[in-house]
């Protein structure tokens, strides 16, 4: 990996980059070397190595396909361009065998950190002077997580024959104890195409022909939350074949209620982010199956992948074990007047008027559905993390959006998680919503440790939720408070240990006299790091586990709650 300057480096890419730093990929950047300068560098970073390509795999067709370059890359071969992708959290790919030659191959990925006004996460750069006269740049998200970027998740390459399988789209509807499976293939010509079904011992279940049907599994058996069944779907197409994993499921926004197969579900779980030592935000399995194992520890049921669309291989897991997931999009910081400057702070400017991430944001959202689609633990869709919804223009904003959205799935429900302050009476976004998705913080942020009045005022506030939009569920997509692990008092005080659980024990208190509240997702599942600044030490510290996943008070008192909770039915 070398930093540079992108002019220099457009030609530097024609010759091989020589004295390079070591780099592992996947991984963030960030944290695999010291200093200021490396951690917090801003613009391109350019990644090189050689990969020897057989000459047997030269008359197949070859794709490269990178599974998130975190904010945007550029792609050469043996110097020559290739593609190209903005968006830090979904895949692309490009036919690469007008590119590739018998033997080694050079193969260049230009990475760019800067987030801005146009991109997502929305952020803002920091340019500032020192007294002896040096500048320095900080780019920072519109929002506390750390910035963290370079070659985040897998890069790999592929073949297919000619004629290949390029996308499928599987929706599933139970009647009685049958199930009807719909699938539509995309293909880039007109072989013959059979499917087959198999359950998880392996017997076939069903089978069709042609490029989209439906077919019907007898007694079929169900997706349930943390009781996983997946069929398997193998594709034949000409020389092709793809398997593609699913799960028989409905889900269906009703009555106030949230219905996973027809009965009312409780979300019991976190918001999390994709964050570790070491490796920052990149691709770290064993972490996620340790992360699952903490959550199913806790008695929990579900999660939202705040606030970008993670891995697909944590969503294979979620899928595998029944962890539940709103699937969120990179649409976090669509905001200009948040009072914490993270990245831009605009007092007075209205974010609408100026914002321009529409192009990034519909991108986001084709790109984030026609990953995830088939993943039966994502129930639901989150177009954005706190945008300012109160502000004239959001509905105008995001009404395309959320158009979009359903026209790509008509079978997930939509929401938005809003912000502090944006309440029922003048959030201009709740009409499109079909689930109320809120992060609060009374008692941290506001009525700083005082958990009496904290609760009056929450409860003031879903009081006025509930009033308005009687048949929207409500989920509370974000509570908690920091506390530093190790830190304790007899009388409860912020920060510590006990606060963290009376905080917590404080909202579940409130969440119970609420049928219409269908759920609560603690912030945050472990501590993960932050931009700098007075309120954050060393990172965020929301965290139910620290960062290296060790629980705190809160997490055994979150255990014998969320265990006398059931998945279904719980508020009758
Ligand atoms: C929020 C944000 C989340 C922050 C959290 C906090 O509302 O959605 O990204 O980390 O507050 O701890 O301040």
């Amino acid at each position: 990996m070398e930093f540079d300057g992108e002019e220099l480096n457009e030609k530097l890419v024609q010759t091989p980059i020589v004295n390079a730093q070591l780099m592992p990929v996947p991984s963030s950047f960030n944290d695999i070397n010291e200093g200021v300068e490396f951690r917090d560098h801003y613009g391109w970073m350019w990644y090189e190595r050689t990969v020897t390509v057989p000459k047997s795999l030269l008359s197949q067709r070859l794709v490269l396909r990178l599974d998130a370059v975190t904010h945007q890359g550029k792609v050469y071969i043996n110097g020559k361009f290739v593609t190209q992708h903005r968006g830090g959290f979904t895949p692309f790919e490009a036919e690469i065998n007008e590119f590739i030659i018998e033997g080694k191959n050079r193969i260049t990925v230009a990475v760019c950190n800067i987030i801005d006004e146009s991109t997502l996460p929305v952020g803002g750069v920091y340019v500032g002077q020192r007294k002896d006269g040096s500048t320095f740049k900080i780019v920072n998200p519109n929002m506390d997580f750390f910035n963290y970027a370079g070659i985040n998740r897998s890069v790999r390459i592929y073949t297919t024959p000619k004629n290949y399988i390029s996308d499928v789209t599987i929706k599933t509807d139970i009647a009685n104890s049958d199930a009807t499976v719909r699938y539509d293939i995309e293909t880039n010509g007109n072989e013959h195409c059979t499917v087959t079904i198999y359950d998880e011992e392996g017997v076939q279940v069903a089978e069709g022909s042609g490029q989209s049907g439906t077919l019907m599994i007898k007694d079929a058996k169900l997706w349930q939350p943390l009781n996983a069944y997946l069929y398997s779907m193998v594709i034949k197409y000409g020389d092709d074949e793809y398997t593609e994993q699913f799960g028989i499921r409905t889900v269906e926004v009703k009555d106030g209620q949230f219905l996973i197969n027809g009965k009312p579900f409780y979300f019991k779980g976190f918001g999390k982010h994709e964050d570790n030592h070491i490796s920052g935000r990149g691709l770290n399995i064993p972490a996620y199956v340790k992360d699952i194992n903490l959550m199913k520890w806790i008695g929990a049921n579900s999660m939202r992948t705040a606030h970008y669309p993670y891995s697909e291989e944590f969503l294979r897991l979620c899928d595998r074990e029944g962890i539940v997931v709103i699937d969120e999009c990179a649409a976090v910081g669509l905001h200009f007047n948040l009072s914490d400057s993270f990245g831009i702070w605009r007092p007075g400017v209205n974010t609408w008027q100026h914002i321009k991430t529409h192009n990034d944001h519909q991108n986001a959202i084709r790109e984030l559905i026609r990953r995830d689609k088939n993943h039966p633990c994502v129930v639901m869709w989150s177009i954005s993390n706190e945008a300012a919804e109160t502000t004239e223009g959001a509905y105008e904003y995001f009404k395309p959006m959320f158009d979009l959205a359903r026209k790509l799935d008509n079978t997930r429900p939509l929401t938005n998680v809003s912000l502090a302050g944006s309440v029922s009476s003048n959030n201009l976004v709740a009409p499109l919503v079909d689930v109320v998705c809120l992060n609060r913080y009374y008692g941290w942020y506001t009525q700083q440790g005082d958990l009496i009045t904290a609760q009056i005022e929450l409860e003031k506030e879903i009081d006025g939720w509930v009033e308005k939009y009687p048949e929207k569920p409500i989920i509370f997509a974000e509570y908690g408070a920091d506390s530093i692990n190790g830190i304790h008092d007899t009388t409860p005080v912020m920060f510590t240990e006990e606060f963290q659980r009376d905080f917590i024990a404080a909202y579940s208190e409130s969440f119970d006299k609420y049928k219409n509240i269908v759920g609560e997702h603690v912030w945050n599942f472990a501590d993960f790091y932050a931009v700098q600044g007075i309120k954050r030490v060393q990172g965020n510290r929301k965290g139910v586990f620290t960062r290296e996943r060790k629980p705190k008070i809160a997490a055994h008192w979150l255990k014998s709650r969320w265990e006398n909770i059931p998945d279904f039915e719980y508020k009758k």
